[in-house]
């Protein structure tokens, strides 16, 4: 239910500033652009038994909610990353209250580690905020994120 409250409160966000764009494109002809989400960096803090916390800065031009997927690397180890049960969701993030800040709206969810080598692992992540914009949407690796020991905020490096 939230996800659907959060994104009716896009889709009048995205009006608001879609009447906002045409009305700036009359005088001087700047086109309607769809601002494209963006993680700003992620950390990891070790959780409970094999799990951690994992917070995600993200950020979008118009304060669109946006699904994040994740999924990660450990040299020729692969996989999606696991929320644990109870863990908040990772589709419809609002961003609305991340609108001015330069590192976006705070995020956490909870990682089930289960089939995760220890050690270090490059997270990739790609942020959407669809049905704002029709295109896939973009990926930012993480690198050195150790969730088990913990990592304090890493840089996302778009692909
Ligand atoms: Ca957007």
């Amino acid at each position: 239910m939230n996800v659907e409250k959060y994104r009716g409160y896009g889709i009048l966000w995205g009006l608001g500033g879609a009447v906002l764009a045409l009305g700036a494109g009359c005088d001087d002809g700047i086109d309607l652009a769809n601002a494209r989400p963006r993680v700003v960096q992620v950390g990891a803090a070790p959780g409970s038994e094999n799990e951690a916390t994992l917070t995600l800065w993200v950020a979008d031009g118009e304060g669109e909610p946006v699904d994040v997927t994740l999924s990660w690397v450990s040299g020729a180890a692969s996989g999606e990353v696991l929320l644990a049960t109870g863990s908040a969701p990772l589709l419809g993030l609002p961003t609305e209250l991340g609108i001015n800040a330069s590192l976006g709206q705070e995020h956490a969810v909870t990682w089930d580690l289960d089939g995760v080598p220890s050690g270090a692992v490059t997270l990739l992540v790609t942020v959407d905020d669809r049905p704002f914009d029709d295109a896939e949407g973009d990926t930012y690796r993480v690198e050195g994120l150790d969730p088990r020991t913990g990592s304090a905020p890493i840089a996302a490096i778009k692909q």
